[in-house]
């Protein structure tokens, strides 16, 4: 992509409404703007990042073995009625009536949804287990919504269910997704955080939340240093002793801190008390929906068995502040290289000069047919601005061509992460972003 074309409205000034480092970097970057409080539209750069995001949680949900389906953001209020939920859910559910007097919510989450859809088609225990996903914006008019894409009202969530026989192999679904859950956000380059949780309004006794630590946060967590050892290939999902291995690192939220534990647990070296921003929750609630919602499957013995579910949730819009919080320096955003927009910013110092150019369009048609993502700084700007817009959007790797590199025939590569410098021929150069791509 040529920066002379691309649609990317960089801020140079903070805006003042954003009051964390991601929201202000998300902005200034050209990622977001908002429509309304709490609701935004993305940007040709931050859709590529979400797009990113969205695919790693998609490739990660498939591997656990659920499959992707699309429900419509819209729902009907009987469903919730029917489950119990539509009064008990409260001013956070947008309601509306359509032109029939219908009453019509914008789904905040869809436990209701797929219920009815699975008790629709699923009559026998041979059809069971069932693992079910969809990646959909969600809408909760939360009342501060703030931050950006971390508390947003319009937010994009991937949520999974899961239909069993029986709660053994429910709980065999839930460590599953706990599993993938380590996977994914280790993906992303994060440093996953599970803490025992509450599970207000979805329901149920078993649950954890996934953290990013950050002191932006808006929970609080406790937790054992070493939780960080915790290692999703060491969880075998059907195993009894799977809730051991996982609560072996002591790690909780406010809601389920429990001091004296606490402290007879973990050596206070390893007590930490840190800010967190959750990222992800996975809920086992058995038959909290099944039961009213009467889904049920014939058994064996033609006995009636209710099914044991689950749910699974990933903030995926929040994601991208959750990323740029653990991953900005003064001069802007770092991505981790999965997750990047682009690979490979490409600077031509000196646009006007034509070696520079023939240069550059060189090496810029090169990378793009070795399949390297690359945006190409084309534009004639001064050689700080585009240094300035090159760090802010934070591409793994800058690749500057000027007068003096052409003289040489070569590139300077800086890493954006270590700030390391190199000179390389262009073919190193191609050579080293070419073939390692995720
Ligand atoms: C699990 C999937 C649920 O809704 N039902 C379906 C369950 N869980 S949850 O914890 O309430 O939400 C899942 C994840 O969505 C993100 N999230 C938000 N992101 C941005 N803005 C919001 N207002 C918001 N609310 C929830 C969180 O990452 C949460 O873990």
């Amino acid at each position: 992509m040529r920066l002379s074309a691309y649609f990317l409205p960089l801020l140079k000034e903070n805006p003042a409404e954003a009051q964390i480092v991601s929201h202000r970097l998300m902005l200034r970057a050209g990622m977001i703007r908002q429509s309304a409080a709490g609701i935004y539209s993305w940007l040709p750069l931050g859709l590529r990042v979400l797009k990113k995001v969205e695919q790693i949680v998609r490739e990660e949900q498939d591997a656990a073995g659920a499959q992707e389906l699309l429900m419509p953001t819209l729902q009907p209020a009987e469903l919730w009625r029917e489950s119990g939920r539509y009064e008990v859910y409260g001013k956070e559910m947008l309601r509306i009536r359509d032109r029939h007097d219908r009453d019509m919510l914008y789904g905040p989450t869809n436990e209701e949804l797929i219920t009815d859809i699975v008790r629709g088609s699923v009559k026998s225990y041979r059809d069971l287990p069932k693992m079910l996903y969809h990646i959909q914006w969600k809408f909760r008019d939360e009342v501060r919504p703030r931050f950006g894409v971390m508390r947003g009202r319009e937010f994009l969530m991937k949520d999974c269910y899961s239909f069993d026989l029986d709660k053994p192999a429910a709980v065999a679904s839930y460590f599953r997704m706990f599993a993938a859950y380590m996977k994914t956000f280790k993906r992303m380059g994060l440093t996953p955080i599970p803490v025992r949780a509450d599970t207000g309004p979805i329901g149920g006794d078993l649950s954890h939340e996934f953290h990013v630590q950050a002191d932006t946060g808006e929970s609080e967590l406790f937790y054992d240093a070493d939780v960080v050892k915790l290692d999703e290939s060491n969880i075998d999902p059907t195993s009894p002793d799977v809730q051991k291995y996982i609560a072996n690192w002591y790690a909780a939220t406010d809601e389920k801190h429990d001091q004296a534990e606490f402290e007879a647990r973990v050596p206070e070296e390893r007590r930490r008390r840190a800010r967190g921003i959750e990222v992800g929750q996975v809920f086992y609630f058995g038959t909290k929906y099944s039961e009213p919602m009467k889904a049920v499957v014939a058994g064996q013995d033609k006995t009636q068995i209710t099914m044991e579910m689950g749910s699974y949730g990933i903030g995926v819009s929040r994601l991208l502040g959750a990323i740029i919080e653990a991953n900005h320096d003064d001069n802007g955003i770092i991505w981790p290289e999965p997750v990047a927009p682009f690979k490979v910013g490409l600077i031509n110092l000196r646009a006007a000069d034509a070696k520079c150019k023939e240069a550059c369009d060189d090496l810029y048609a090169k990378l793009q047919k070795a399949g390297v993502e690359v945006l190409y700084d084309d534009r004639d700007e001064s050689a700080g601005a585009k240094f300035a817009a090159m760090d802010l959007i934070g591409l793994p790797y800058q690749f500057v061509i000027g007068p003096r590199g052409v003289t040489n025939n070569v590139v300077e590569i800086k890493n954006r992460r270590s700030g390391e410098k190199q000179e390389l021929s262009p073919e190193a150069a191609l050579a080293l972003v070419a073939g390692t791509n995720a």
